[in-house]
């Protein structure tokens, strides 16, 4: 075993000590997840091929509970319905009512209920995209179960990655999840329409997201009044 999976394995071990059981079953514990998270890195890089394969742009959006990732998806289908064949997965432990929403915008849409678990998974993915022809459609969309923090441990083979966040979960909320803001491409503060009243610092998030991932492209929206809705589609060359 190599110094760095043996400092991995250290590390994981120390941060999850108090989930594990006992001593003895703490290595097969912390193994055994290694490999999920192997397999399923594996398995989003298939699905990526295959929807490259077929041409199809692939977006997945993960975010809070409540943060405005189907209303954003609604605004943007509504506007790039006329342009592409979009396919929407919804994820959500329960309930049609995202993919309801999204499929009253002309897009076809599918609801993945995840029971009791916390995030889509990239076979989840899979499973859909080896059941569709995947030549009826030219883009992805993925809107993962609201949670800001199991969704960073699993990809799902998505061409780009947007993290949503809004206003009023409060000007901390970037700060304290950095995890997901890493692996994304985009970050959206969406509810700009509410920041003023609510008195949050809008600039604060902005300077948060840039400095935990400098590369990371950073846009305020809001998906009540379409603000911004444009300049996202923009910066998903779409
Ligand atoms: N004022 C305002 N309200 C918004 C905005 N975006 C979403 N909302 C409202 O916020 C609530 C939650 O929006 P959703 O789109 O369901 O949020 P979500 O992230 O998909 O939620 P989950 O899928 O349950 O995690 C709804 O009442 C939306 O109408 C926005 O930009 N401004
Ligand atoms: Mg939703």
């Amino acid at each position: 075993m190599s110094e760095k999976r043996k400092k991995d394995i250290q590390r994981i071990k120390e941060l999850e000590s108090i989930n594990l059981a006992t001593d003895d079953i703490r290595d097969d514990v912390v193994q055994t997840k290694m490999k999920v998270k192997e397999d399923n890195e594996l398995l989003a890089r298939q699905n990526n091929e295959e929807l490259k394969e077929h041409k199809i742009k692939s977006v997945d959006i993960v975010g809070a509970i409540g943060a405005g990732k189907t209303a954003l998806i609604e605004k943007i289908v509504e506007i790039l319905s006329e342009k592409y064949r979009i396919l929407v997965i919804c994820g959500d432990i329960t309930t049609r009512l995202d993919a309801d929403r999204i499929q009253a915008h002309n897009a076809e849409s599918i609801q993945i209920n995840t029971g009791r678990e916390c995030a889509l998974n990239a076979y989840h993915i899979h499973k859909i995209i080896e059941n569709k022809d995947l030549d009826d459609y030219d883009l992805l969309f993925i809107e993962n179960v609201g949670n800001l923090i199991c969704p960073s441990e699993f990809t799902l083979g998505t061409d780009t990655r947007i993290t949503v966040v809004s206003t009023t979960e409060g000007e901390w909320v970037i700060e304290k999840h950095p995890m997901l803001f890493k692996m994304s491409q985009v970050a959206v503060i969406n509810k700009i329409d509410l920041a003023e009243r609510l008195g949050t610092n809008v600039q604060k998030m902005l300077k948060d997201a840039k400095e935990i991932n400098p590369d990371i492209e950073v846009i305020t929206t809001s998906a009540k009044t379409g603000k911004n809705i444009d300049k996202l589609i923009d910066i998903l060359e779409l």
